[in-house]
């Protein structure tokens, strides 16, 4: 496979992107215990590769849905940091107006379309949004997320089936982190079974690889968009990654015993930002001086974020009724 990212652009912002989801949840990890993030909160660190990759390959025109794990394919399509931290402080400026914490995202502007709790809920949504773009005619397309267990659910087959049948503009991407909550792979699906090729025999065109190989990443993404672009049909991304904290919170659950430590090493080792690091010392212009400007200066909106949202005001009581539907809804 060539792998190669020669487009000096797309380098610096999938650069920017991993220290903007990075260092955004560790500050999240490191205030949580403070009691004013009062959301279930499930964070992306070690997973960082596949949303940046991704992210320089679409416009703000193309929808992205997402999962309960949302903040790094939120941030990755443009979604607005300060908006993302007012929600999850539940501050009436958070882009649910406060009211749905981490797992309920949303950014019209660039096209991050929601997320939600529920396994599997997005899927059809996304579906349904490709479908009023191919109805449109819109030479766009949807990206739905979602973790390996989603693939467990009735929704995901529904929706992909549906996808082929009407040949949509949607690409799945599958971050398979081996886990759903604290069950391995091994113990929900027989062994052997490799995701891709599940979704390939539903008639999508599938591709795998290392989710935390950022260049491998991108290649894939390029040839998973060129192919939908080309009208072709959905597309089906499984990239193995891991997740380094708990399933919801911020601290390590190595010691609870349903994986190990020593694993948790292994992937630890393949660590996304090191390697695009290294990729860019080797085979880009930038270099380490780069790198430590880049995330300073990312760092500094990172504050901003954080300041924003603790200064922002909650939602009023008398608010509440705007966002529950009722049949004195519009008296
Ligand atoms: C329909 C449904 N079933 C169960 C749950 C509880 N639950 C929340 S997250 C999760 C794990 C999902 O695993 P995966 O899709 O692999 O995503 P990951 O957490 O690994 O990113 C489960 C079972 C839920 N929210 N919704
Ligand atoms: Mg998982």
């Amino acid at each position: 496979m060539n792998t190669l990212i020669d487009n000096t652009q797309h380098q610096r912002e999938i650069l920017n992107k991993l220290y903007l989801i990075r260092d955004l949840e560790e500050k999240i990890a490191a205030h949580y215990s403070e009691g004013k993030m009062r959301c279930p909160t499930h964070l992306s660190i070690g997973q960082e590769g596949a949303p940046a990759a991704l992210s320089v390959l679409l416009s703000d025109k193309d929808f992205a849905v997402s999962t309960h794990r949302a903040h790094a394919h939120y941030l990755a399509k443009g979604g607005c940091p300060n908006a993302m931290m007012a929600e999850i402080f539940g501050k009436a400026t958070g882009c649910s107006g406060g009211r749905g914490g981490s797992m309920h995202l949303i950014d019209e502007n660039v096209g991050f379309k929601g997320s939600t709790a529920i396994v599997g809920n997005t899927i059809p949504v996304g579906v349904g949004l490709a479908l009023s773009q191919k109805m449109r005619k819109q030479d766009n397309l949807t990206v739905v997320y979602l973790g390996d267990g989603a693939t467990e659910e009735g929704s995901f087959y529904e929706s992909a089936n549906f996808a082929v049948l009407k040949s949509l503009p949607v690409i799945f991407v599958c971050e398979n982190n081996l886990y759903s909550v604290y069950t391995g792979l091994e113990k929900r699906q027989p062994k052997d079974r490799k995701i891709h090729q599940l979704a390939e025999s539903i008639g999508l065109k599938s591709f795998h690889g290392d989710g935390n190989d950022v260049v491998q990443s991108y290649q894939i993404f390029q040839n998973a968009v060129n192919h939908i672009k080309q009208g072709n049909g959905p597309c089906f991304v499984e990239l193995e990654t891991y997740r380094w904290r708990e399933h919801c919170g911020p601290n390590y659950d190595n010691h609870i015993g349903y994986r190990s430590e020593q694993e948790f090493l292994t992937w630890q080792q393949k660590e996304p930002i090191a390697r695009f690091e290294q990729w860019l010392n080797e085979n880009s212009q930038l270099s380490t001086n780069d790198f430590s400007a880049s995330r300073a200066n990312i760092n500094t909106k990172i504050e901003q974020a954080f300041k924003f949202a603790s200064e922002s005001p909650f939602p009023k009581a008398h608010t509440m009724k705007n966002h529950v539907y009722s049949e004195q809804h519009n008296d």
